[in-house]
């Protein structure tokens, strides 16, 4: 088999199927990640989202047997809308992250990643393949970075000199030694100002996260988030992109490459009161497809009473009292308890004094204890 031929015809390929960049690596254990993710794990700095075994993180022969090299691809996602929302005065929306906009990425890369196993089995019948994108076991931006895809950034994030940081990414461990692609020199240079734009100091030092301060972490949690957080979470419903949106290399950064990933706008802003009232059938059939849902939907309904705070959108009052009063999640209660305080009003009042004699849950009532403190 030549190698270095099926190397050339499978880049062709990717470009057909829709891959916008492809990278080659070695399958040598990464060493140098290691190290780093028993230093976050000493830290508390990880989100518990990551594959917990470290050992399986950073060595791909424990993955598949006998790994020769790994691709990684990327594929560019939008930064901007090209349909806007039609909105009318006074009614507020949440915003989900650009990373949840149009299809869930899972689908979209583990299907070219599907693409292109299928191709390099029609030339090599009896390679061994093991694809995977967020979820699996690996690193992707350790993989994608020794790929040549992008340089780790400063916000944490693969940035790749075509399309910025706005890619997802996903990888493929072979059989196959094909032969490996330079990584890119990093060009983040002196600039900080995506540690700058975190609102909460997530990115501790340039390319260092802790992740249980980051935004886009808190969002995806479910139990009540810490109040230092509260107001800093704006009107984010899941995700957030600051430190995205203020890196220089993402400016001007728009790709429009992938149907799939064309954002509905009523699903990637929506408007925040229908989601207190929200039936699980009704929160799948408007949010199951994309990224933002996979926690379900009680936090996107927390996220959203803590949306409504933050406008102090008085309208959304009765919304809030009936949470309060008949929602069975504690934490929407409580954190609509927060609200109703934080947007004030003699209505407001009545219904936290009310709930403090009829509640019985005890994290409950220390938001509504914080909710008749905005009163004092
Ligand atoms: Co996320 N997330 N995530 N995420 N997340 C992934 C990283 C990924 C790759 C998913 C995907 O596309 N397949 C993409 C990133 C794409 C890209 O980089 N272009 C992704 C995205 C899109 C996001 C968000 C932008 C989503 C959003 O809200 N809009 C934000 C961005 C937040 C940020 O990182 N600035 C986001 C948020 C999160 C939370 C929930 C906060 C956590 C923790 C984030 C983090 O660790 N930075 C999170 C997780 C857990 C992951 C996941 C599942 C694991 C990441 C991980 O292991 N982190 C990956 C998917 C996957 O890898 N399987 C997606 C541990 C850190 C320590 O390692 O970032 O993977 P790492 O690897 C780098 C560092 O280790 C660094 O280099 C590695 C390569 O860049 N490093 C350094 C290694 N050694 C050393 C030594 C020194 C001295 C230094 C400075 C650095």
């Amino acid at each position: 088999m030549d190698v270095k031929m099926l190397k050339q015809e499978l880049i062709a390929y990717s470009k057909e199927i829709g891959i916008d960049k492809i990278g080659f690596t070695s399958a040598d254990p990464f060493t140098e990640l290691k190290n780093r993710l028993i230093r976050q794990q000493e830290l508390g700095f990880q989100s518990g989202f990551e594959e917990p075994d470290i050992d399986k993180r950073v060595t791909p022969g424990l993955l598949l047997e006998e790994p020769r090299s790994i691709i990684s691809i990327a594929l560019a996602y939008p930064s901007k809308m090209t349909v806007r929302v039609e909105g009318k005065k006074g009614e507020r929306r949440g915003i989900f992250s650009r990373a949840s906009w149009g299809l869930d990425y899972h689908h979209i890369l583990k299907d070219r990643l599907k693409k292109l196993e299928e191709f390099i089995i029609t030339k090599q019948p009896d390679a061994r393949l093991k694809s995977m994108v967020d979820t699996g076991e690996l690193s992707d931006r350790a993989v994608a970075e020794r790929a040549g895809i992008g340089w780790s950034g400063k916000n944490c994030a693969i940035i790749t000199p075509e399309f910025g940081s706005y890619v997802y990414i996903g990888e493929m461990i072979t059989s196959l030694p094909f032969e490996s692609d330079t990584p890119i020199e990093d060009q983040c240079g002196s600039c900080t100002k995506c540690l700058e734009a975190c609102p909460t100091g997530a990115l501790v030092q340039g390319g260092q996260i802790n992740a249980q301060r980051c935004i886009s972490f808190l969002t995806q949690t479910k139990g009540f988030i810490p109040d230092e957080f509260r107001d800093k979470i704006g009107n984010r419903v899941y995700g957030c992109d600051s430190c995205q949106t203020a890196c220089p290399h993402n400016k001007g950064k728009n790709f429009h490459f992938h149907d799939e990933m064309e954002p509905d706008p009523e699903v990637a802003k929506p408007l925040l009161k229908p989601i207190l009232k929200l039936s699980n059938r009704e929160f799948k059939n408007q949010f199951g497809d994309v990224s933002g849902s996979w926690r379900g939907k009680k936090p996107i309904q927390r996220n959203a009473i803590m949306a409504l705070a933050h406008f102090k959108d008085e309208t959304a009052v009765p919304n809030l009292i009936e949470v309060l009063e008949n929602e069975a999640s504690p934490v929407s209660r409580g954190t609509a308890a927060w609200a109703l305080g934080k947007i004030g009003g003699e209505t407001a009042l009545i219904a936290l004094k009310s709930a403090l004699s009829s509640e019985s849950d005890k994290n409950v009532l220390t938001e509504i204890e914080k909710g008749l403190k905005f009163y004092s």
